[in-house]
C-alpha cells in the first residue's frame, strides 16, 4: 500500500476551477491538471478511497469582461467554455470523479448556506467603506475591473483584487494610480457596504498552521509566499462585491450584491462533492483521516492556503489541506504563456494537430512540469522527449520485446528457467521500481517519479541489449525464452506503473499483452505473465514526429508574434521642436517619373529618373521590395529632398532622397502630392 500516506482513509484531490472565460492551454495542465491526474491515478492504483475535484470558476470580472467584449451575456460565455473546457480535460484523461460548474443551482445553494451561516455566527466584520466607483459606466469597480500599478513589485497591470507578477493579493485601494477597466476613465471613491473576512485575527493560528506545522512537508515556494504573507500583516479581506453576476449575498439589505468570487469558488470543491455524492459527501471534508490536497498555479497560492483555509476554519467543521502542492508558470517558447496574446498552445487545437497523441504532450509537460521554478515549452523539445524518449526507449523496448516473442514463440509467453546472475539482477532491480516511482508521487515530485518511470525501460532495453536474445535463438533456446519472459515482466510492470502519466499508453500495452486489470500492489513481481499466455499482435507505441510537423507549430507561433507585433504599434514619440529656420533649411520638391527601373545586382535599389523641372536628375531609392513592377511607377509624381548631397549608391550617383511613409508593418510607401502639380515645385 502507500508508502508515505499510510494514516489517511481517504484522498479528496482538488484542481484549481479554471475560469470559463476561455479554453484550456498547456500552462493549465502542466501546472495544475496533469500532476493532480498523475496522483490521482497513482492512489487509485494503489486501492485508495479518493475522489479526484474538477469543475469550472463560472463567476467573477473574468466572465463578465469577456462578455462585455463580445456583446453577449455571461452565461453565453460560460455555456461556451465550460464545454471546450470539459471536453478538453476529458479528451486528455484527466480522469475527473466529477467536472461541474460554479453556476449550477446546486453550488449557488451551497456557497450561499456557507455564506448565510458565518453571517449568521458573527463570523464576518460589516464595514461601510469606500471603494472605486466608475462614474461613466456608473458602476462599482470590484477586482479586474481595475487596473493599477502593484504598490509590491510595480507591474502596472496589477488587478483590484490581485497582482499576477508578483502573486500577491490585493484591495483595489492598495493600487497606485488605479484606472477603470471598463472606461479607462480614474474612478473615484464611493461609499458602500460590504463583509469582510477578519484574517487578522487568524495570524495566530495560520502562523502556528502553515509555518510552524508545515514547514517540511509544503513546497519552498508555497510555504515562501504563505510566510511573507503572513509575515506583512494578515488584513480583513471584503467577501462581498457590488456586481451583479455571481451568488447573490443571501441577506436583506443586499441588493446589487454578490459574494466576492474567491469566496464562491473554492466552495465549488465542497458542492461539487455533494453533487457527486449525495448524503455521504461530508467524511470527505471532515473526517480527520481525509487527506485534503489542492492542485493549483502558483498565482492561487494565498487564496489556498490562506483565505480558503480561513473560511474552513469559520465555520469549524472542516479538515484543513494537508497540502497545496503549487506549480510555478510555463512559459512557451520563452515567452510568458498569454491568452490575450494567443500566446499558447491551446489543448482543441493540439489535438487536431496531433490526434491520439494526448500522451505525448502528457509526457512532454510533466518531464518538465515546472515543480519548483518557471519553466519553458519549446516545440523541439517536445519532438525530443517524443523520438529520444518515447519513441527510441519505452516503445522500443516494448516493440521488441513483443516482435521477438511474437517471431520466436508465436506471440505466447515463453517459459523462464533458471537464470544468470544477470537475469537475477533485472529481476530483483525491477522489484525495487514501485516503491522508487510511488515515494516521489507521494512527495509530489512527478517529474522525478516519471524519470523513474523511464528508467524501468532503460532497464528493459539495457538487458536485452546485453543479452541479445535475437542472436540465441538456435544456439540457446532455453536461454532466449528465459531472457523474453523477463522481458515480458517488464512490459507488463511497465503498464501498470506508466498508468498514472501515459493512461492512454497502458491502456493500449493491456489491450496487446492481454492483461488483466492490475493494481500497484502487483507491480515489482516478476510473474505477471504466466508461460503459455497468448499476446496479440505488437502496434507501435508511439511513432516518430517529424522535423515538418515541428517546424509547422513553430512558424504558427512566429505568424501569432508578428501579429502581436503589429497589434502592439505605436506612432514613435514626437521629436524635439524645430524652428521654422530649420524647416526652411529643407528643399522638398514636387517631381514627375519619367523613368524607374532595378539597379543590377541590388535587390532593394529602384533608380528613378525624375522631371523635376530644373533639367532633370537621378535619384536611387531603396524601396524595390515594395514596388515589384517599377515600370508602374512612371507617370507617378513623388517628393523628394533635392538638397541631399549627391552619393553613390552601387555606383549609381543619388541626387537627392524620395520620400515615402514606414507603416507599421515596415513597409514603405512612396508620397505623392493627391493632385498634380508642376513638377519642381516646393513642398512646405
Ligand atoms: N478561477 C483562478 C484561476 O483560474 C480561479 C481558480 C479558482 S480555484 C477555486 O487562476
Ligand atoms: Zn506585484
Amino acid at each position: 500500500m502507500l508508502y508515505t500516506d499510510k494514516q489517511y482513509k481517504r484522498f479528496t484531490v482538488t484542481s484549481a476551477l479554471p475560469y470559463a472565460n476561455g479554453p484550456v492551454h498547456i500552462g493549465h495542465l502542466a501546472g495544475v491538471y496533469v500532476p493532480a491526474d498523475v496522483y490521482v491515478r497513482y492512489l487509485r492504483a494503489q486501492g485508495a478511497d479518493v475522489m479526484f475535484i474538477g469543475g469550472s470558476d463560472e463567476h467573477g470580472v473574468p466572465i463578465t469582461i469577456k462578455a462585455r467584449k463580445e456583446g453577449c451575456t455571461p452565461q453565453d460565455i460560460v455555456d461556451r467554455y465550460h464545454k471546450i473546457i470539459k471536453d478538453s480535460f476529458a479528451e486528455f484523461g484527466i480522469s475527473f470523479d466529477i467536472y461541474s460548474r460554479t453556476s449550477s443551482p446546486e453550488h449557488h445553494a451551497t456557497a450561499s448556506a456557507y455564506f448565510k451561516k458565518l453571517y449568521d455566527e458573527g463570523k464576518f466584520v460589516e464595514k461601510v467603506s469606500m471603494q472605486y466607483y466608475d462614474e461613466e459606466a456608473h458602476q462599482f469597480l470590484a477586482d479586474r475591473y481595475i487596473t493599477g500599478t502593484c504598490p509590491h513589485c510595480g507591474n502596472d497591470r496589477a488587478y483590484g483584487d490581485q497582482c499576477e507578477a508578483c502573486g500577491t493579493s490585493l484591495n483595489a485601494t492598495d493600487l497606485i494610480n488605479p484606472k477603470s477597466a471598463l472606461s479607462g476613465s480614474k474612478p473615484v471613491l464611493k461609499e458602500t457596504k460590504h463583509w469582510f473576512l477578519p484574517l487578522d485575527q487568524d495570524e495566530p493560528w495560520l502562523r502556528q498552521w502553515i509555518l510552524e506545522s508545515h514547514k517540511a512537508d509544503w513546497k519552498v515556494n508555497v510555504y515562501g509566499q504563505c510566510k511573507s504573507w503572513i509575515d506583512a500583516g494578515l488584513q480583513p479581506r471584503a467577501v462581498t462585491r457590488d456586481l451583479d453576476w455571481g451568488v447573490k449575498v443571501p441577506i436583506a439589505d443586499a441588493d446589487g450584491k454578490v459574494l466576492y468570487v474567491w469566496f464562491d469558488a473554492p466552495i465549488g470543491y465542497i458542492s461539487f462533492t455533494k453533487q457527486l455524492k449525495g448524503d455521504d459527501w461530508e467524511k470527505w471534508w471532515k473526517d480527520q483521516d481525509t487527506k485534503l490536497v489542492h492542485f493549483i498555479g502558483k498565482d492561487n497560492i494565498v487564496f489556498h492556503c490562506i483565505i480558503f483555509p480561513s473560511m474552513l476554519h469559520a465555520d469549524g467543521s472542516y479538515i484543513l489541506p494537508a497540502n497545496v502542492p503549487a506549480n510555478e508558470f510555463l512559459n512557451l517558447e520563452g515567452d510568458k504563456i498569454s491568452t490575450s496574446r494567443n500566446w499558447a498552445v491551446w489543448l482543441h487545437e493540439y489535438l487536431k494537430d496531433f490526434p491520439g497523441k494526448q500522451d505525448v504532450l502528457r509526457y512532454t509537460l510533466c518531464s518538465n512540469a515546472p515543480e519548483t521554478k518557471d519553466n519553458d515549452f519549446t516545440w523541439k523539445d517536445f519532438q525530443l522527449k517524443n523520438n529520444s524518449e518515447l519513441v527510441a526507449i519505452l516503445g522500443n523496448f516494448v516493440n521488441r520485446t513483443l516482435v521477438l516473442t511474437h517471431k520466436f514463440y508465436g506471440g505466447k509467453v515463453p517459459g523462464r528457467t533458471s537464470g544468470t546472475p544477470m537475469d537475477d539482477e533485472v529481476v530483483k532491480e525491477l522489484a525495487t521500481f514501485p516503491e522508487r516511482i510511488g515515494r516521489s508521487i507521494e512527495a509530489y515530485r512527478f517529474r522525478e517519479a516519471l524519470a523513474e518511470m523511464m528508467n524501468l525501460a532503460r532497464l528493459g532495453n539495457k538487458y536485452l541489449t546485453d543479452t541479445e536474445p535475437w542472436k540465441l535463438a538456435k544456439s540457446d533456446p532455453e536461454r532466449t525464452a528465459t531472457v523474453l519472459n523477463i522481458s515480458l515482466q517488464i512490459c507488463a510492470n511497465l503498464a501498470i506503473v506508466c498508468a498514472p502519466f501515459l493512461p492512454f499508453t497502458a491502456d493500449k500495452m493491456h489491450r496487446i499483452m492481454n492483461l488483466p486489470a492490475m493494481g500497484w500492489r502487483d507491480a515489482g513481481r516478476a510473474d505477471l505473465l504466466m508461460e503459455g499466455h497468448q499476446i496479440d499482435q505488437p502496434e507501435l507505441l508511439f511513432e516518430q514526429i517529424a522535423d515538418e510537423t515541428i517546424q509547422a507549430q513553430v512558424d504558427r507561433l512566429l505568424r501569432t508574434k508578428e501579429q502581436n507585433a503589429l497589434n502592439a504599434w505605436q506612432p514613435a514619440e514626437v521629436k524635439d521642436n524645430v524652428t521654422i529656420d530649420d524647416f526652411g533649411r529643407m528643399d522638398i520638391r514636387v517631381a514627375t517619373v519619367l523613368e524607374c527601373t532595378k539597379v543590377p545586382k541590388a535587390d532593394k535599389l529602384l533608380q528613378f529618373k525624375l522631371d523635376d523641372g530644373m533639367g532633370g536628375r537621378t535619384i536611387v531609392s531603396g524601396i524595390a521590395k515594395y514596388y515589384p513592377d517599377p515600370q508602374a511607377l512612371v507617370g507617378r509624381q513623388v517628393c523628394f529632398i533635392a538638397n541631399f548631397p549627391p552619393r553613390k549608391l552601387k555606383g549609381v550617383e543619388s541626387q537627392g532622397m524620395i520620400l515615402s511613409a514606414e507603416d507599421k508593418d515596415g513597409r514603405l510607401v512612396l508620397l505623392s502630392p493627391s493632385d498634380l502639380v508642376t513638377p519642381g515645385c516646393n513642398v512646405g
